[in-house]
């Protein structure tokens, strides 16, 4: 059976639809994206795209008991799940076919494991791309290769000659991937990379094996670069830079049609003009 017989089948007499509430680009919900494409199962949980520029609707805080974080999944009969890794392993409950975690007990902890340090390896990634000190990005720059470091003792330990954590792309490169595609913003903005030197050498790969895998193809570079230039200003979630009107996070217009942003971002502040957003 293909992939996609084997996730109609599991999924036969499942009525109840999944709806997943989220912000369109947004790394937690890419998690869920990249998980629904390798099961083959695209089609049967729905996307409702929630507008972070306005404040959440009544019916949607009703859901979540008045928390704004998102994604969230409603199972389709009203109960609600926060928490994107919580979320993924829902999906993988309720749709346990083609396995993305891994099954036997000590592998899905060793998956957990990796899994459990990614708050920090995203939120370094963050501090760095937001910064707005010159006289920090040495200490933000080698925080950010202790913790590639971590990554690659970790991968050195558990499959030291392998490519992914286990033999295929599963649940930790899932979680980790969509960060590893925001971290495009570090390359840019902070010309970034890991050094070509054997102590990265087996997350290297790891990474451009997730970048590269057909499952994560919901967001490219040039898209995370415009996308996330505000970020880049110090400015998160939205917020906007005085004398701006549109944040860089608009989807109209699209990224497509905007020119590339200053790659200077300690320099001065880039206007909706020069960023291709002003409209008029
Ligand atoms: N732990 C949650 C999960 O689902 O895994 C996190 C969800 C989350 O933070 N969602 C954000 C949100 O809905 C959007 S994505 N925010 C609006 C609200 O009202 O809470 C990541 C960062 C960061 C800043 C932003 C983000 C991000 O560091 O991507 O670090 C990892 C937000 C400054």
């Amino acid at each position: 059976m293909t992939r996609e017989a084997v996730s109609r089948a599991s999924v036969g007499q499942d009525r109840r639809v999944p709806v997943v509430y989220h912000i369109p680009v947004c790394p937690f919900s890419q998690r869920l994206e990249i998980l629904l494409e390798l099961k083959g199962l695209g089609g049967h949980v729905d996307f409702h795209v929630v507008d972070i520029t306005r404040p959440r609707p009544g019916w949607l805080l009703e859901k979540t008991h008045g928390t704004t974080a998102l994604p969230v999944l409603d199972t389709g009969e009203g109960e609600v799940i926060k928490e994107s890794l919580v979320i993924l392993q829902y999906l993988e409950d309720r749709f346990p076919e083609p396995a993305v975690a891994q099954r036997d007990p000590y592998r899905h902890a060793v998956e957990g494991m990796l899994n459990a340090m990614e708050g920090s390896f995203s939120a370094q990634g963050y501090r760095y791309v937001m910064n707005q000190d010159p006289e920090r990005r040495p200490e933000l720059r080698q925080g950010m290769l202790d913790l590639y470091a971590r990554l690659d003792d970790f991968l050195m330990r558990h499959n030291p000659s392998g490519t992914f954590l286990f033999e295929e792309f599963g649940l930790a490169e899932t979680v980790y991937t969509p960060f590893f595609m925001r971290f495009w913003f570090l390359e840019y903005y902070e010309d970034f990379d890991l050094p070509q030197v054997d102590r990265y050498a087996r997350v290297r790969k790891w990474r451009e094996a997730c970048l590269g895998h057909p499952a994560a193809k919901q967001v490219t570079r040039e898209q995370i670069v415009k996308l996330y230039y505000d970020y880049a200003k110090g400015m998160g979630n939205g917020a906007l830079h005085p004398g701006r009107t549109l944040s860089s996070f608009v989807f109209d217009p699209d990224w497509a049609t905007r020119p590339w942003p200053p790659k200077d971002k300690y320099g001065h502040a880039a206007t909706d003009q020069e960023l291709g957003l002003a409209t008029g």
